[in-house]
C-alpha cells in the first residue's frame, strides 16, 4: 500500500530546476569540503511533526488529509510505520527520531504501554532491515500527559518521578533495540510556573539524579548513545530549567555530568531564549558540546515555538559554519523538528516542506564551506584580534600577566589605536557568497 501515490523518489535536478519535488542544491553525493553532503548534513525526519500530527492548534481541529487517518490504536500505528518508511526512502532520509508516545499508543497502565510499544518497535526494526534509514535519536515524552502538570524528573510527586524514570528505562531499551546513534532529552515540563511553590534545590538535584540513573543503566545494558539534552527556555513551562545552552552547561558542570552529554540545539528554541541560533551553536562549539541539531525557524511576528521548515540562508549559513569549525555533528545530525503549516494540509506538502528545508540547509553548507576555503571571517578574526600575538597581548594569552603587568603597560600611555570593526563590510561581503558571487 502506498500513502504517497502522487510522488516518486526525490532527485537532485539543480539550481534551475522547476520541478517542485525536486532538490535544488541538496545533492546527496556531491562533496564538499572532503565529504559528501549526505555525510555533513546527517538530515533525520520528525516522525511527531510528520506522521502523528494532524495539524490541530490551540484554536482547531486536524486539517492534515492523511492516507492513514481512518485507523485508530494499533492499527494507525502500524500504518504510520508503513508511511514513514516510504516517506524516508522517496525523499532520501538517513534518519529519523521519533518519542515513544509518537509511534504506539499508550495503555491504561505502563505494562499495556510497553506492550504497544515492543509490537511496533518489533515492526520498526524489520523495516530498518532492508532501508538505509537510521535512528537518529529517540526520546521519550514526558510532557504530554496529565501526570507529568508538575514535571516529571523536577516533578513535586516521587511517584511521578519514579514513572519517568520508568519511561526513560524503556526509552534506553527501544534505542538500543534500534540502534539508535543518540538518546534525547527535552525537559518540556521541567521548569516551574512560579517559585512560590517551588523547592528549585531539590528539583534540580532530582533532575541530576535522574540523568545520572540514566548514564548508569545505559551502561548496564551496553547502549553507547551519545546522551543529548535540548536547551529550551520556556513554553510549556513558563521558566524552563535547560533554558539555554549557558544554562545547561552550568547544570552539567555543576552536576559533574558534562562528560556524558552534548546538546541538542533547535533554532526556534535560540529565538526564544532573545538568541541567534549559531550564538547557542558557538556556545556549544566553543565548550566542546556541540551534539545534533533540531533545524527549523520561528516566525519573527509571532513570540512562540512555531517549528516552521528552515529556509532562511542567512542562519543556514552561519549554522553550517559552526558545524563545519566544529569538525562535524560526530553521531548527531539535522533533524527537521518541523512542521507543515495548517493550511498546508496535503501530503505533498510534506514533500515540498522537506525539500525546501534540506535545500535551506545544503546551500548553507556551501556556502560556509567556501567562506572557510576563503578564510574569510578566519582572517577577519586574524586581524582584529592581532593585538593578541604580541606584546603585552601575548603576555596576556600566555597567562602570564599580573594587574602589575597590566598597570606598568598602561602607565605607559601608549596610543590604543582601535580598528573599525568593518560590521557593513563584512555583511556585505556575506551576501555576495550567499548570492554565489564569490
Ligand atoms: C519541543 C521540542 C521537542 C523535542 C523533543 O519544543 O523541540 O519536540 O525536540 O522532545
Ligand atoms: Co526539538
Amino acid at each position: 500500500m502506498s500513502y504517497f501515490t502522487n510522488v516518486n523518489e526525490i532527485a537532485y535536478e539543480g539550481g534551475s530546476s522547476k520541478n517542485p519535488l525536486a532538490f535544488k542544491y541538496y545533492n546527496p553525493t556531491e562533496v564538499v569540503a572532503g565529504k559528501t553532503m549526505e555525510e555533513h548534513l546527517r538530515f533525520a525526519i520528525s516522525y511527531w511533526h510528520t506522521f502523528t500530527a494532524d495539524g490541530t492548534d490551540m484554536f482547531g481541529r486536524g486539517t492534515a488529509i492523511r492516507g492513514w487517518d481512518h485507523l485508530s490504536g494499533l492499527d494507525l500505528a502500524k500504518a504510520r510505520v508503513e508511511a514513514s518508511f516510504e516517506f524516508y526512502e522517496k525523499i532520501g532520509a538517513p534518519f529519523f527520531c521519533f518519542h515513544d508516545v509518537d509511534i504506539a499508543p499508550q495503555g491504561d497502565t505502563l505494562q499495556e504501554t510497553n506492550k504497544n510499544l515492543d509490537i511496533i518497535v518489533a515492526m520498526i526494526k524489520e523495516y530498518m532491515k532492508t532501508s538505509k534509514t537510521k535512528l537518529l535519536w529517540n526520546t521519550a515524552n514526558m510532557f504530554s500527559d496529565p501526570r507529568f502538570t508538575h514535571g516529571a524528573g523536577t516533578s513535586s510527586n516521587a511517584a511521578v518521578y519514579a514513572y519517568a524514570g520508568a519511561q526513560i528505562k524503556k526509552g534506553l531499551e527501544v534505542g538500543k533495540e534500534l540502534g539508535a546513534q543518540n538518546y534525547v532529552f527535552w525537559g518540556g515540563r521541567e521548569g516551574y510556573e512560579t517559585l512560590l511553590n517551588t523547592d528549585m534545590g531539590l528539583e534540580l538535584d532530582n533532575l541530576a539524579r535522574l540523568y545520572q540513573m540514566a548514564i548508569d543503566y545505559a551502561k548496564e545494558i551496553g547502549f553507547d548513545a551519545q546522551f543529548l539534552i535540548e536547551p529550551k527556555p520556556k513554553e510549556p513551562t513558563k521558566h524552563q530549567y535547560d533554558f539555554d545552552a549557558a544554562t545547561t552547561l552550568a547544570f552539567l558542570h555543576k552536576y559533574g555530568l558534562k562528560d556524558h552529554f552534548k546538546l541538542n540545539l533547535e533554532a526556534n528554541h535560540a529565538t526564544l531564549a532573545g538568541h541567534t541560533f549559531e550564538h547557542e551553536l558557538r556556545v556549544a562549539r566553543i565548550n566542546g558540546v556541540l551534539g545534533s541539531l533540531d533545524a527549523n525557524q520561528g516566525d519573527v511576528l509571532l513570540g512562540w515555538d512555531t517549528d516552521e521548515f528552515p529556509h532562511d540562508l542567512y542562519t543556514s549559513t552561519l549554522t553550517m559554519y559552526e558545524v563545519l569549525k566544529n569538525d562535524g555533528l560526530g553521531k548527531g545530525g539535522i533533524n527537521f523538528d518541523a512542521k507543515v503549516r495548517r493550511g498546508s494540509f496535503e501530503p505533498e506538502d510534506l514533500f515540498y516542506a522537506h525539500i525546501s528545508g534540506m535545500d535551506a540547509y545544503a546551500k548553507g553548507l556551501k556556502v560556509a564551506a567556501k567562506m572557510i576555503e576563503d578564510n574569510v571571517f578566519e582572517n577577519i578574526l586574524a586581524e582584529r584580534y592581532a593585538s593578541f600575538k604580541e606584546g603585552i597581548g601575548e603576555t596576556i594569552v600566555s597567562g602570564k600577566a599580573t594587574l602589575h603587568t597590566l598597570e606598568e603597560y598602561a602607565l605607559q600611555n601608549k596610543p590604543f589605536n582601535n580598528k573599525s570593526g568593518r560590521l557593513e563590510l563584512i555583511r556585505a561581503t556575506l551576501n555576495q557568497y550567499i548570492l554565489g558571487d564569490l
